[in-house]
Parts: structure tokens; C-alpha cells; sequence
């Protein structure tokens, strides 16, 4: 077929499905600009497009509660009997050993902006500690580095970014030397991108040869470990589970050999630590069991009168939020990807920078145009088995996801210090505190050196 043809046929199959004006200014484009937006369009799936531009962009399907719905069963913090007892006993000794033998990976999602947190860069490059104002990835890493020395292994890295943030994620590492963690330990993929639509379902350009893209959200990851080769890597090491965290929360406990055990005694695909919500109404996705299948129904779909239920001791029904903290195992996202798997879009409308009919760029004022994206907790519904632990707030959960008030670095730094604070008094030393009894004074603790 000639070139001619083929562009004669590109351009039925994207007037069929509306699309045609992709290719509206072909003719002002050099040889190269050319390849560059073929080589885009080559990757897409039209009708697939089509489908969704129906389903997610065109209106927001609403969401329907599932006929059989209750709280999801969980592992309480503490054990509640001696039998539990037994078995979490047994089970952080077998994550003690998984993670001894190298099955363990660390994997942060990291392709998101730092937009909210007022931050340009990779969000990882945040300063977040209170004194010696380490970054998040630095934080990370002493964390990875101080398990490999006391479970004398190596604990491998998976870092995903986005197209927004990876040359820069790859500079950052090379330039703090890998923050002393060996470079072939650390393994740096882009997870996938979904086109931007306009409140009336047409792709937009984001210049005359180019596709305006977003990245696919963090429930991209599992086809990115796949896609990129992350997961071959993982399977080459021996690699069976990952503990999956976000890169804003420097409070996370990487290696958890409770949860690491749990999940693996039971013989978990996908499973997630949770807190008991700050009360009915707290924005955290809520852990239920939704046609007998673990699942994170979004704060915002759950009736108030379901939000507000309790139980006989009056503590609320649906008692646990999602924090986005998981253990994957190796050999369900193999399983996904190797039988095909999709996950539901979430629609985001925003305003979206676009190229106009005239071929100008627009910057728009108000939002005109809808982001797609799929979340990593839609997955749970599809593991054959998934638990929930539940974890103490204070111990290992402070985002910071905003520049000041709730969620904000500044309230990130607090629950550092007054973690630090409740260690330090656990160990036996006297800290001094205020009327309020927050701590008076400001204490780091490097993850090395509490973890060991
Ligand atoms: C998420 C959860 C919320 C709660 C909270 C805990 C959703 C919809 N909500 O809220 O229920 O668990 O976190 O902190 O997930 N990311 C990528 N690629 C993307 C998009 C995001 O890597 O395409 C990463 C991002 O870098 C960050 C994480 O995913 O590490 C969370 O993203 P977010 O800040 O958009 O999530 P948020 O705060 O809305």
C-alpha cells in the first residue's frame, strides 16, 4: 500500500469515529512532525477510544452501589485473641524470612504532579524532613537501604513516573548518586498515558502534531510494571511481592513483615493496610465488601446513610479508609496482564491546554476538557483473595499532598517529629512536651537508624 493510501485510510478510520480532526493541519507538517504524531496515533486503540468517550467522557456514569454490600472483614491492629495472636506471630516471622530471602520489592508511584503541594519537580524531590530537610526519595531510600542491611539482601526499587516527571526523576537519582543504594537495584519506568478529550468527546492536540496526553493514573501501574519490564525483572530476582506506597507519604513502613506474612499466609493477590476514619465523612476511599469481593468505594459514592451507619458499639459500620498502601503479588499482575484486564476510568474534568481549528494554542480559562484515569484499588475486586490490615494513623500515614492545612507538608513535618517523639519516649527518654502535649522541641530520626 502507498503512503497516500495509507493515510486515506488513517483518516477514515478517525473520521469514523469522529476524530478526524487530528490530522486537520497534516499538510503544514514537516517529514519529522509527521512521524512524530503517526507514531502517536499508532499507539492508540480507536474503537476502544470510542468506547470509552461513551462510557467516561461524554457524561459521568453513575455510579451504581452494588446489591450486596458491607464492611470489609480486616485484621485489626493488635490481635484480639491468643489465637490471633499466634498468627500474627507466625506471620511476621514469615515475612521476616520473605523479605531475608530477596522476595520482597519496594515500588512508589510517582508520576503524579506536585501541583497541590505548590512544588515544580518530581514530587520526590521534596524536602520533608524537619531538621535535615531530606527528601522524600531520600527518606525511601534509607528505608530500602537500612532492610537490606538488616535482613542482609537486597530489597529492589521500582519507581514509576510519568512522561511529566521521568528525565527529571532520572537526573534527581543520578545526581544524588543513587542515594548510596546500588544503581542496578533501582529500576526507573514511565507508566502509560490516555488521551485528553473536550467536554464534546474530540481528542485535543496539544500542538499541530501532537496528541494532548495525561498520564493513565496510578492504576496504570500494573500495566506499566508489565509493559515496561519491570515485573520480568522482578520474576528474574525472585521477586514475589511488592509493597506498594505513594510517593507522598514519608511516614510509610516499607518492610512490614505483618503485613508482608499476612498477606502471604493467606494467600493474598492484592492487599491494603486501612485506618479507621477520622469520622463518617473523612475523604478517604472506604473499604467494603461489594458483591463479596473486597473493594474501595470512593468517599464520595457512599450514601450518607451508609457513611453514617454504626455498629452496637457505636463505632461506624464502614469503619475503614484507604490509604493506598498494598501488597501485590508478582504473580497476580502477571496474571492480569497475561489474561487481559482493564480497571473502570475516573473522569476528571480540567482545563486543558489545546490547539484551536486556526492551529493556535489556547490556554483556557475555565475547565474544557476531561482527564481519564483508573485507580490501583479497582484492582482489588479482581485478586482471588485480598485482606485489609489496619494500621495506627500516627504511625504510618501523614500525605503530604498540600501546600498548608490538612494533608500539607507542614502537617507531614508535625507527625514526623511527633512520631519521632513517641519512639524516643517508648525507648525511655524524656521529651519535652507542651501544655497541648505536643512535643516542644523538633526531632528527626533517620529511618536508618529506627529501623535497626
Ligand atoms: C489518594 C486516594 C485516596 C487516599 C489518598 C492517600 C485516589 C483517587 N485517592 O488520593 O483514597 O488513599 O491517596 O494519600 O487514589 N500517581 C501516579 N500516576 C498518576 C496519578 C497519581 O503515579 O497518573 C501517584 C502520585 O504520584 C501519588 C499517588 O499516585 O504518589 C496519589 O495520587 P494523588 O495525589 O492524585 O491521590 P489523592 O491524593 O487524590
Amino acid at each position: 500500500m502507498t503512503d497516500q493510501n495509507k493515510l486515506q485510510n488513517l483518516k477514515t478510520v478517525l473520521k469514523k469515529y469522529g476524530q478526524g480532526h487530528i490530522l486537520a493541519f497534516w499538510d503544514r507538517l514537516d517529514p519529522a512532525m509527521q512521524g512524530r504524531l503517526l507514531a502517536q496515533i499508532a499507539q492508540m486503540d480507536f474503537a476502544q477510544l470510542d468506547r470509552w468517550r461513551e462510557e467516561f467522557v461524554l457524561t459521568a456514569s453513575p455510579f451504581k452501589l452494588p446489591d450486596k454490600l458491607a464492611p470489609a472483614p480486616f485484621y485489626h491492629n493488635q490481635p484480639s485473641d491468643a489465637g490471633q495472636r499466634a498468627k500474627y506471630d507466625q506471620a511476621r516471622q514469615f515475612g521476616d524470612k520473605l523479605i531475608s530471602q530477596g522476595k520482597v520489592a519496594a515500588f512508589v508511584v510517582a508520576g503524579g504532579q506536585g501541583t497541590r503541594l505548590g512544588f515544580d519537580g518530581p514530587k520526590g524531590n521534596f524536602p520533608i524532613s524537619p531538621i535535615k530537610n531530606k527528601t522524600l526519595f531520600q527518606i525511601f531510600a534509607e528505608g530500602i537501604s537500612v532492610a537490606c542491611k538488616k535482613y542482609k539482601t537486597n530489597c529492589p526499587w521500582y519507581v514509576m513516573t510519568s512522561p511529566l516527571n521521568h528525565q527529571p526523576t532520572l537526573d534527581i537519582f543520578s545526581a544524588s548518586n543513587y542515594y548510596g543504594l546500588n544503581k542496578n537495584d533501582i529500576f526507573i519506568f514511565q507508566q502509560g498515558t490516555l488521551p485528553n478529550f473536550s467536554l464534546d468527546g474530540k481528542i485535543l492536540l496539544s500542538d499541530i502534531d501532537t496528541i494532548a496526553t495525561s498520564p493513565d493514573g496510578h492504576g496504570g501501574s500494573l500495566r506499566a510494571l508489565y509493559n515496561s519490564g519491570a515485573l520480568a525483572d522482578m520474576q528474574k530476582r525472585g521477586i514475589e511481592f511488592v509493597s506498594y506506597y505513594q510517593v507522598d507519604n514519608p511516614l510509610i513502613n516499607i518492610f512490614d513483615p505483618l503485613f508482608i506474612g499476612l498477606h502471604a499466609l493467606d494467600k493474598a493477590e492484592m492487599s491494603s493496610k486501612a485506618l479507621s476514619k477520622t469520622g463518617p465523612f473523612e475523604k478517604l476511599g472506604n473499604f467494603c465488601l461489594a458483591d463479596d469481593k473486597v473493594s474501595v468505594i470512593e468517599y464520595s459514592d457512599l450514601p450518607n446513610d451508609l457513611a453514617e451507619k454504626t455498629n452496637p458499639d457505636g463505632s461506624l459500620a464502614f469503619e475503614l479508609g484507604s490509604i493506598a498502601i498494598h501488597i501485590i503479588s508478582v504473580s497476580f499482575v502477571e496474571r492480569l496482564n497475561s489474561h487481559g484486564f482493564s480497571l473502570p476510568l475516573h473522569r476528571a474534568v480540567k482545563k486543558i491546554p489545546y490547539v484551536s481549528d486556526d492551529g493556535k494554542r489556547v490556554e483556557p480559562k475555565e475547565p474544557n476538557g476531561v482527564k481519564l484515569e483508573s485507580f490501583v484499588f479497582d484492582a482489588l475486586p479482581l485478586a482471588k483473595k485480598s485482606i485489609i490490615l489496619q494500621t495506627i494513623r500516627s504511625e504510618e500515614f501523614g500525605p503530604a499532598k498540600n501546600a498548608t492545612g490538612v494533608d500539607s507538608a507542614q502537617s507531614a513535618r508535625q507527625m514526623m517529629v511527633d512520631r519521632a517523639a513517641s519512639w524516643l519516649e517508648s525507648a525511655g527518654v524524656k521529651v519535652p512536651r507542651k501544655a497541648d502535649g505536643s512535643p516542644d522541641c523538633v526531632i528527626e530520626i533517620s529511618p536508618g537508624f529506627a529501623l535497626t
